[in-house]
């Protein structure tokens, strides 16, 4: 049962799709109050935990830390930091009351949850306009159900972007591609796409081609004659350039954000100086989207929208204000550190660092939204998330029957219908492979099935055992990928030694890929979670209760990667009797029943782990260099006593979701 109280005059974000009649009155939970701006608080008992917010920061329990819904392109994700990309403002508490909760406001929102007072929860905003949807249920899992049901199908991918792809931000001419395309064919290790990152472009103007990308077309069919694909990056800044057909027509027809004086916003990001298209504005959105056309034309079939927060390096404004702080500092003389009455080095320093991503600049421009003028802030959280609407309402027109793969960095609860997200610049981390796994629950709660973190890692050189255990737990993550940033050690993984590692690691995606689409889609048309905490399975098992290393996956598996450097293994808790197994190097698997508790099981850095649930059976295929190549009609089946396993299957283009063709039952032969 889930009500809706509206307070205040809300903007709009088309976050719920299903019309729910609002009510008068309060929350049968906490205490809201409306007096300044709006917060809700709520008394925790001591075992409640509260799951959701989507891409956040630390565990898979939020409880003990504060979290603020302000998206933020933030490449440090160190544990301190409250904001990442998205705002996902979904929560559920769960124990002695379990309710969730969506708080649709599209500006800066605070949850502190037990940070302030261990016992209390209070969400708080600056104005009080916003809609408050309750959810009762009989469980986490049923509350959250019922809230993907209200939000509507989350976006579904083409089969091809259930593959392996390899991206590196530097590539820049097609000898590059066709670089890394021939380490992954010549090695045999498979791979299905190969990311294109800004370089691609001609001096980063979106929808255009660098010179080096003479016959596009012919170049995109060459990659699909190795069964690779292409996927192009957008970023949302368009750079102001006389001739250059977006910033022209964008000027035109008003289609920039604008500030207080009607003159369009410029903010500095890789082209130089930009304006941001307003993707609030529907007539705005819809001309973007048609942009995609340019690169579809000539045969793309996918893409990435990066800097969509809007991520801004400086505006006119910050500059001009730093200069002019930069001309005091400079006839400052030579004053003390802290500039005792004059500016000093570190106030110089703090203005010039403060120039990025700031909250003066996101007050200085404004949308259209259905003609009414709305200042960036109060709606900033909607931003790259229309961005992402832009180019999947786009895709409608352009090819309704095809499915596009399309991933965004920003997003908001509604952007999980067009798009899937990647979580954007992690670190060559331990902690952060630990993260990428907690994130992954939290994230499809709210509707976002479609994600991965950075492989290997983005930031800072990875080392060849954090890549393969990375890998290990991509080989499940729906979109698998190894990125990495300018000037960082190279990842590929052909750039290391003992290939037959990855291509081994790689392999068992591709073995496990029939079971993994299926559990995907299942997840997809049924508002279904494909990564599940272990709580939503056992919620009676107090152990498993507050398991925060390992994670269900679809009906019959769980898995539990190694995270830390030099682990040769594990400790795993089994809520049940599971049949553990590896997929070991020589193409063998390896099974052991273990008993339900904690058992430590040895994983070596070139296996693949994991627990298929007693009763429960999956299939398996030989390993294959793409997804096209995947050989369906030579299932085999891997279980533990399970009899039948329910397969979905379709041809992994179109759109005919709801064929009772895609259904078949497999049955488990091999019983073991
Ligand atoms: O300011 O396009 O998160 O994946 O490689 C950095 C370059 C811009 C940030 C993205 C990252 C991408 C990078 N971009």
């Amino acid at each position: 049962m889930i009500q809706k109280f509206i307070y205040g005059a809300p903007i709009q974000t088309d976050a719920v799709t299903l019309d729910i009649p609002a009510e008068s009155g309060f929350p049968a939970y906490g205490t809201v109050s409306t007096k300044e701006g709006f917060s809700f608080s709520y008394i925790m008992a001591g075992d409640d935990i509260v799951y959701g917010l989507g891409e956040a920061n630390r565990g898979i329990n939020k409880r003990g830390y504060c979290y603020i819904s302000d998206c933020t392109d933030d490449p440090e994700h160190t544990e301190d930091k409250r904001s990442l990309y998205g705002a996902h403002n979904f929560i559920v508490i769960a124990g002695e009351q379990t309710f969730g909760m969506f708080f649709d406001y599209p500006a800066r929102l605070t949850f502190d949850i037990g940070y302030t007072r261990m016992d209390t929860l209070t969400v708080s905003c600056e104005n009080a306009d916003l809609s408050l949807y309750v959810i009762h249920g009989d469980s986490p899992y049923d509350i959250v159900k019922q809230f993907r049901h209200i939000i509507g199908r989350s976006y579904i991918p083409p089969k091809f972007a259930f593959g392996f792809g390899q991206s590196r931000w530097g590539y820049k001419t097609k000898e590059d591609f066709r670089k890394v395309a021939e380490g992954y064919r010549k090695n045999n290790i498979p791979l299905d796409m190969i990311y294109m990152d800004i370089d691609y472009m001609d001096s980063y103007k979106d929808f255009t081609l660098g010179k080096e990308f003479e016959d596009f077309p012919g170049f995109v069919r060459e990659m699909k004659g190795s069964h690779i694909r292409l996927i192009p990056i957008i970023d949302a800044g368009v750079k102001i350039e006389e001739g250059y057909d977006v910033y022209e027509e964008g000027v035109q027809n008003r289609y920039f954000c604008q500030r207080t004086d009607g003159s369009d916003f410029v903010a500095a990001v890789w082209p130089g100086d930009t304006h941001f298209p307003d993707f609030l504005n529907p007539d705005a959105r819809k001309w973007f989207g048609d942009k995609y056309r340019f690169l579809t034309d000539q045969g793309i079939e996918g893409f990435w929208n990066d800097m969509n927060e809007p991520a801004i390096f400086y505006s006119k404004e910050g500059l001009d204000e730093a200069k002019e702080l930069a001309r005091q500092f400079a006839d400052s003389g030579d004053g003390r550190w802290d500039g005792a009455g004059s500016v000093g080095v570190w106030q110089m320093g703090d203005k010039l660092r403060s120039l990025a991503n700031s909250p003066e600049d996101y007050r200085r421009f404004y949308h259209n939204m259905n003609g009414k003028k709305v200042r960036h802030d109060k709606v900033h959280n909607l931003y790259g998330s229309n961005m992402t609407r832009a180019a999947g309402e786009a895709f409608e027109r352009i090819d309704p029957d095809r499915r596009f793969l399309m991933f965004s960095r920003s997003s908001y609860v509604g952007m999980h219908r067009y798009g899937g997200v990647w979580t954007g610049d992690n670190k060559s981390w331990w902690s952060h492979l630990l993260l990428n796994l907690k994130m992954m629950p939290s994230l499809n709660m709210c509707g976002f099935l479609y994600t991965g973190a950075d492989l290997g890692g983005f930031g800072s050189d990875t080392t060849r055992e954090l890549l393969l255990r990375f890998l290990a737990l991509g080989v499940f993550t729906p979109l698998m990928r190894n990125h990495a940033a300018l000037g960082t050690r190279e990842q590929e993984c052909y750039q290391f030694e003992d290939i037959e590692d990855f291509r081994h690691v790689i392999g068992v995606r591709y073995r496990l890929l029939p079971y993994l689409y299926s559990e995907y889609m299942k997840a997809a048309l049924n508002d279904d979670l494909y990564f599940k905490p272990l709580a939503f399975v056992y919620p009676k098992d107090k152990m498993a209760v507050r398991v925060e290393n390992q994670l269900m996956l679809g009906n019959e598996i769980m898995i539990a990667p190694v995270y830390e450097q030099n682990g040769k293994g594990r400790y795993v808790y089994l809520p049940e009797e599971m049949k553990f197994i590896k997929f070991l190097p020589d193409g063998t698997s390896s099974e052991k029943i273990l008993g339900q508790g904690v058992h430590y099981v040895d994983i070596a850095l070139n296996e693949v782990p994991l627990f298929i649930r007693k009763g429960k059976c999956i299939p398996v295929v030989d390993a294959a260099e793409c997804v096209d190549k995947i050989d369906m009609e030579h299932l085999q089946m891997l279980g533990y006593g399970g009899a039948e396993y329910l397969l979905y299957d379709d041809d992994g283009v179109h759109k005919d979701y709801d064929n009772k063709k895609n259904y078949r039952t497999l049955t488990n032969i091999i019983l073991s």
